[in-house]
């Protein structure tokens, strides 16, 4: 049996493929339609252009780029050749780049005509051979190349186990990681959400999020292909746009900050959302007050679920009753659900003991959708797994008595800011190499757009003085601008504990009133 991602996915495309499979909308491409044929042609003719370039096996296509339906081909195109995909993140800036590549050591990096001189030189000085560009307008040499290709492909044979995407995802200490998922990852995990949230024919899904990780990449591109559902396609969130396609739509998935801002519209009302089935919240906490007042204003309960780029999805609120709670089907604002079938999930004490119901602890999870390891460190891939093979997920929480998981913080030093994940080492080693600069520490405190957002809390060396804008503006010539501390201050001493270790909970108090 081939287990190719995109076989499965193409399996699944509707029997009248010149109906609508993706529609643009919003912006300066809007109006386009793709149907499920032009999709399957179109990643052929990519997936023709790959094979003919006789690249190794498990050959890495690193690819950043501006959301399109062209980037969306590009990935199937990868998956159809047995290639191996890695998203990244188009707010990287070069340094950033040269350490993925350099890592990943891509056969093939795709990026944007504009990026072209920078992001080829990185390339080819780390031993790239093939450099493309795809621009969000159907430009680009990646395009210009597959036009010369036959639009009939047989997809690649592949195992379950294996690899089809890299994710990098930040360390906690040192730089990213890169998490590898593997066809079998992917497809398990779309087939569970597919069944848990009752993808059903004429369901229409508004995809606003960005292509480069799980959430827009995996949760919502999979569930709208393996249910041959059309996608309302927005290169760029905006809540006007997801507003008018409302009537015309049966699914959404945001992470909290697009339901903070779609809240603030006034033309947020039941009349305008009455045809939609369901509202779906992930990749950071969604507040208890934004679950409560989508529920006055659109009558609607948002179905939040959790996961993450190494296991891909893990709890859910119900959509339906679920036979394994007692028939539970409430969606509790404040918890993440259960665990989705076929996902074992444990709350543990630091012997690995589970801790009794209700208590908090360490969450540690156990399936078919928890990945393979990271990319050349078998060493860190080995500490975050136990010995009976459960992931160390570095969150932490508690499950109720009624099954229900809530997650109440984390064990590892992680902002997520806007659904996008900050690691403080990362941020602190920048500003601790800037002239003047003794010692720092980021810290998150509450946002009332973003959810957290971090804070940079500066010690000078003796003598020195360390300017705030300076470091900020430092730190945006040289990394992703949602990485950049939203307030950066100077102080004379950092609190510590008795150990020297500085009492990151204690500035996390002391600035948690900056933005409210
Ligand atoms: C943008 N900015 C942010 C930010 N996004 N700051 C902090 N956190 C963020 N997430 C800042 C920029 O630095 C810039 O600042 C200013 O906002 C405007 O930039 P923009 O690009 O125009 O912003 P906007 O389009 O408004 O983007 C906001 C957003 C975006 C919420 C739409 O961040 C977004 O799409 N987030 C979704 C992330 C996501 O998909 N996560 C899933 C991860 S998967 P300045 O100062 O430079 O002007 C995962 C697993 C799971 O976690 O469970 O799903
Ligand atoms: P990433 O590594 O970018 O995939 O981010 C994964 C992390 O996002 C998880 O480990 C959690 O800390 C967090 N996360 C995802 N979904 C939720 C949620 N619904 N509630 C709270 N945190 C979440």
């Amino acid at each position: 049996m081939n287990h190719n991602l995109y076989a499965a996915l193409r399996a699944a495309f509707p029997a009248d493929l010149d109906s609508t499979a993706v529609e643009t909308v919003g912006g300066a491409h809007a109006g386009l339609r793709y149907s499920w044929r032009d999709l399957d042609r179109a990643s052929a003719m990519m997936a023709n252009l790959l094979d003919s370039m006789k690249l190794p096996e498990g050959s890495r296509i690193a690819v950043q780029v501006e959301k399109s339906v062209e980037a969306l081909v590009l990935y199937l195109a990868t998956l159809r050749a047995g290639h191996v995909f890695l998203p990244l993140n188009t707010a990287y800036q070069a340094g950033e780049i040269e350490y993925f590549i350099g890592n990943a050591e891509p056969a093939v990096v795709v990026c944007s005509p504009a990026n072209f001189g920078w992001v080829s030189k990185i390339a080819f000085k780390a031993g790239t051979r093939h450099v493309f560009t795809l621009g969000d307008d159907r430009t680009g040499s990646l395009l210009e190349r597959a036009a010369h290709h036959s639009a009939e492909h047989t997809p690649a044979h592949n195992r379950a186990e294996d690899l089809g995407v890299i994710i990098y995802t930040s360390g906690t200490t040192g730089r990213s990681k890169g998490a590898m998922l593997s066809h079998g990852n992917m497809l398990s995990n779309a087939q569970v959400l597919r069944e848990y949230w009752g993808w059903k024919p004429g369901d229409v899904l508004i995809h606003a999020l960005p292509i480069f990780h799980v959430h827009g990449l995996f949760v919502a591109i999979h569930g709208a292909l393996i249910n041959g559902s059309p996608m309302l396609w927005l290169n760029k969130f905006e809540p006007r746009a997801v507003l008018e396609l409302f009537p015309r739509a049966t699914v959404f998935m945001g992470v909290p900050t697009l339901y903070v801002r779609l809240l603030a519209e006034p033309g947020l009302t039941k009349q305008q959302v009455a045809h939609m089935r369901l509202f779906i919240s992930g990749s950071a906490p969604l507040l208890i007050e934004t679950f409560e007042e989508w529920k006055t204003r659109t009558g609607h309960t948002i179905l939040e679920r959790y996961g993450m780029s190494e296991t891909v999805m893990i709890t859910s609120n119900p959509y339906a009753a679920d036979a394994r709670f007692g028939g539970a089907s409430e969606r509790r604002g404040g918890t993440v659900g259960f665990p989705l079938p076929g996902n074992e999930l444990r709350v543990v004490d630091e012997d690995t003991k589970a801790v009794p119901v209700g208590e908090i602890g360490a969450i540690q999870v156990r399936g078919p959708n928890v990945f393979k390891g990271y990319w050349r460190m078998p060493e860190k891939t080995a500490e975050e797994f136990t010995a009976d093979g459960f992931f160390k997920t570095g969150d932490v929480g508690r499950i109720d008595e009624r099954g229900y998981v809530s997650i109440v913080g984390r064990s590892k030093d992680l902002i997520i800011s806007g659904g996008y994940n900050v690691y403080p080492a990362e941020i602190e080693g920048y500003i601790n190499e800037m002239p003047g600069v003794a010692e720092s520490a980021v810290v998150g405190v509450p946002h009332p757009d973003f959810g957290e957002v971090g804070v940079a809390v500066v010690i000078a060396k003796p003598g020195a003085s360390v300017k705030p804008d300076e470091v900020v503006s430092s730190l945006k010539a040289r990394l992703a601008n949602f990485k950049i501390p939203k307030r950066c201050v100077v102080v004379a001493e950092l609190p510590r504990n008795t150990m020297g270790k500085v009492q990151k909970n204690l500035l996390r108090d002391q600035y948690k009133g900056l933005f409210a």
